[in-house]
């Protein structure tokens, strides 16, 4: 904990296909913005990882587009901490769409590296629980790490 009494938290950074070449200038701004990059691993999502990782979302119009785009090349999943990350990296990131984004926060990440409303650069966790959840799927406690790697991104 630091000195105000504010605690650091962990949350999932993940850098989606389409800004995985832009991985420099993000991890410049995590750093500028007193945000620690703890792990980080690329991957090759699956169909059947990304509607995993994405559940919440499958009765979405966008769901089919979404996994289309998301198994369209790798991504970076980072563990990242810092003071309230979960909510400052949301804010980093911008609105869901490129267009909200670049009209009312011209700097956002997905102001600069997004194209359209599904094609945005990265994801941030919404909340502590599904940080913890999105977290796991990533990054498994030791305990599930030899079953999950044996279900999970086969390309490592
Ligand atoms: P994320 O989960 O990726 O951090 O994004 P978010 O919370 O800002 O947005 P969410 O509502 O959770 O949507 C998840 C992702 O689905 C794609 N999407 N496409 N109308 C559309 O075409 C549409 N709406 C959402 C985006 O990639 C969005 O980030
Ligand atoms: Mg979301």
């Amino acid at each position: 904990e630091s000195k105000l009494g504010s605690k650091k938290e962990k949350t999932l950074a993940l850098i989606k296909p389409d800004a995985v070449s832009k991985l420099g200038t993000i991890v410049i701004a995590l750093r500028e913005n007193d945000i620690q990059v703890c792990k980080a691993k690329m991957v090759q999502f699956s169909r059947k990882d990304a509607a995993l990782f994405y559940e919440e979302h499958q009765s979405k119009p966008f769901f089919n587009s979404l996994i289309d785009f998301m198994t369209s090349g790798p991504v970076v999943a980072m563990e990242i901490m810092g003071t309230n990350v979960t909510k400052k990296w949301r804010e980093l990131l911008g609105p869901t769409s490129t267009a909200e984004a670049r009209s009312t926060a011209p700097n956002s990440i997905r102001a600069m590296f997004g194209s359209d409303d599904t094609r945005n650069a990265a994801h941030g966790s919404d909340s502590a629980d599904s940080a913890a959840r999105e977290l796991e799927f990533f990054f498994p406690s030791r305990a599930r790490c030899e079953l999950a790697n044996t279900a999970k991104f086969e390309n490592c």
